[in-house]
């Protein structure tokens, strides 16, 4: 499946693994740029000597090309700009804010640029500030997230600029990766559906929330602070709704206090109490483990199959 982005990023699938913090480390970028997709490597706040190793780590597995993930809101995203020119990444996407400041020095270095973005003025500003693409993240994503949906972001993005545009946010299977491209997508970002993967390396009571979740297992958390994210309604998620809910000055210092490292508690410890394990609303879709490899290509695969076929479902 040859599009803009496939050639851009020299990838044989138009498939990107979503950067998740804590948990998009070398293993899991690796395998994902081993079978054919674009690995990233989620920098979230880590140190950058951590994340410098974590890259190499990544390169001794495999030689195709890899991401890097600024997380923008990080004390760390101007040690981390500088550590992808020197450690040669040949794919940025950036979240949770404007890169705009870094993007000639990108650009500079021979890097590809993909700012995540979750409205058409972001999107916008991002191509004439020199970004290769544009990942449109809709609010069925995990984490960190914007107010709309994929549905509607997508095609409004694909309207507004004449790079290509990636879809993420709520897609898990060949059907949504289809219909990302119906929207005028040329690639896909996933998260979640790699969350459930032999190369995910995060606590089993994490892949086991994972596979058990339903439908309207996720809530968004966070939105009285101006950080909406999307994770699986657990204790802790449960606890932050009404420390919101009651929104005095002292519960909402309560909800900082509480949910800082909440995440690095889901993740390797798997404390369900306090941890905060992020997820998108697709969860639902996912039953079983799967290899990268086995992920990237039954999605392309599927997506591919029903592209070629639709017009007989009207004939
Ligand atoms: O960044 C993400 N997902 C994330 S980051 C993260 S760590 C975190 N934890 C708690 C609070 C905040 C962050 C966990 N998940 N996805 C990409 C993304 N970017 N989604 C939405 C955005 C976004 C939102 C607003 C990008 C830019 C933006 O506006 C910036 C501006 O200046 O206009």
């Amino acid at each position: 499946m040859k599009t803009r982005i496939t050639e851009l990023l020299g990838i044989e699938y138009p498939i990107v693994q979503g950067a998740m913090a804590w948990v998009a480390e070398h293993h899991l970028a690796a395998a994902v740029s081993k079978a054919g997709g674009l690995g990233i490597i989620a920098g979230g706040s880590a140190p950058a000597d951590y994340i410098r190793s974590e890259i190499r780590k990544a390169r001794e597995i495999t030689d195709k090309p890899l991401g890097l993930n600024i997380m923008l809101l990080s004390p760390n995203a101007d040690d981390l700009a500088q550590l992808a020119i020197d450690e040669k990444i040949e794919v940025l996407t950036t979240g949770a804010g404007n890169p705009g400041k870094y993007i000639a020095n990108w650009k500079a270095a021979g890097i590809k640029v993909m700012p995540v973005v979750a409205s058409v003025a972001l999107a916008k500003r991002m191509a004439r500030a020199g970004a290769d693409a544009i990942i449109a993240e809709g609010m069925e994503g995990g984490g960190h997230i914007g107010e709309l949906t994929t549905m509607s972001l997508v095609p409004q993005v694909v309207d507004a600029v004449d790079i290509p545009v990636i879809a993420a946010g709520g897609i898990a299977d060949g059907r949504g990766m289809a219909a990302a491209f119906m929207l005028g997508a040329e690639g896909v970002q996933c998260g979640t559906v790699f969350l459930a993967t032999n190369e995910c390396y995060i606590s089993d009571k994490y892949k086991e929330l994972v596979l058990k979740a339903t439908d309207i297992s996720t809530v968004v958390t966070g939105r009285p602070s101006g950080h909406p994210v999307r994770s699986l309604k657990t204790p802790m998620a449960r606890k932050c709704l009404e420390l919101e809910k009651i929104g005095t000055e002292q519960s909402l210092e309560e909800l900082e206090a509480a949910t800082a490292g909440s995440l690095r508690k889901a993740v390797q410890d798997g404390n369900y109490e306090e941890g905060t394990f992020m997820s998108g609303q697709i969860a639902g879709m996912l039953a079983e483990l799967r290899s990268c490899e086995t992920v990237v290509q039954s999605m392309t695969i599927q997506a591919e199959e029903l592209l070629k076929n639709a017009y007989k479902r009207f004939e």
